[in-house]
């Protein structure tokens, strides 16, 4: 159950007797302070040039899995950094840094999702460096993080083949503020009965404008296109 957003209150008999605009009120302040902090990494990270994305999606998906992947590929070619959001354990984190790369985990509790406050201070702590690119992983969840803007730049939603092609429709806020949609594990599609045309199709019935991309971070493919988009994000970034 999260306690941050109270996305955990809807089976407690304990609300019933709270005033509904009450809470209507307290989650409007919860989310207009994260706002205003979230314009305020915004406003670091463009002074820095620094690419950040926030990569969000259901428990499992493999964000872990395609950012070492990635960070594997692409050593050298930027300063990479990441910042790892999770319930417990330090497991993701210990997966990035044996990349090499730059890393700070974040251990949100009984919190359900990254804000900007946490992130400012990881952000304070590791100091990423001009130009970098920064990856934020966020808690595994497809619902709870949508509500909360990191600063980041782009969001990117990523879907694995043995979720169902159904989850843009039954999640769509997610899929609605997410500019790239990532459908992972393209490998397993042969095993799986999973509609990758009718999933794009749902992306886009809740977001026409959200770019799709397919990959297997296991096997390698696709992913090419997904550094291609990396680069031109990057170099957008350190041009404005
Ligand atoms: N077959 C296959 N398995 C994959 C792929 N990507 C990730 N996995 C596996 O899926 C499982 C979950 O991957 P993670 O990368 O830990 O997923 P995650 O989204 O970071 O998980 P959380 O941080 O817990 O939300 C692992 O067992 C991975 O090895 C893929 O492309 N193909
Ligand atoms: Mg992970």
């Amino acid at each position: 159950m999260c306690v941050s957003c109270g996305c955990g209150g809807g089976h407690s008999h304990d609300h019933e007797h709270i005033d509904a605009n009450k809470i209507i009120d307290v989650e409007k302040d919860i989310l207009q302070q994260n706002n205003l902090l979230a314009e305020r990494n915004r406003g670091y990270f463009d002074a820095k040039d620094i690419l950040c994305l926030n990569l969000v999606s259901s428990p499992g998906s493999g964000k872990t899995s395609l950012l070492e992947k990635t960070l594997t590929d692409l050593k050298g070619s930027a300063p990479f950094a990441v910042i790892e959001g999770d319930q417990q354990t330090s497991n993701d984190a210990d997966r990035i840094h044996a990349t090499g790369t730059k890393v700070t985990q974040i251990n949100t509790g009984k919190g359900c999702h990254l804000d900007a406050h946490m992130v400012y201070h990881a952000v304070q702590g590791m100091k990423p460096e001009q130009d970098a690119v920064l990856f934020i992983e966020n808690v595994g969840n497809l619902v709870c993080p949508a509500m909360f803007d990191l600063g980041e730049k782009y969001r990117v939603v990523v879907m694995s083949v043995t979720e169902g092609d159904d989850k843009p429709l039954k999640y769509p806020d997610m899929f609605y503020t997410s500019h790239l949609c990532i459908i992972n594990k393209t490998d397993l599609l042969p095993y799986v009965p999973f509609d990758i045309e009718k999933a794009k199709e749902n992306a886009r019935m809740v977001n026409p404008g959200i770019e799709i991309l397919e990959v297997s971070s296991l096997t390698g493919e696709g992913m090419e296109q997904w550094y291609n988009w990396l680069k031109v994000k990057q170099q957008q970034a350190v041009a404005v």
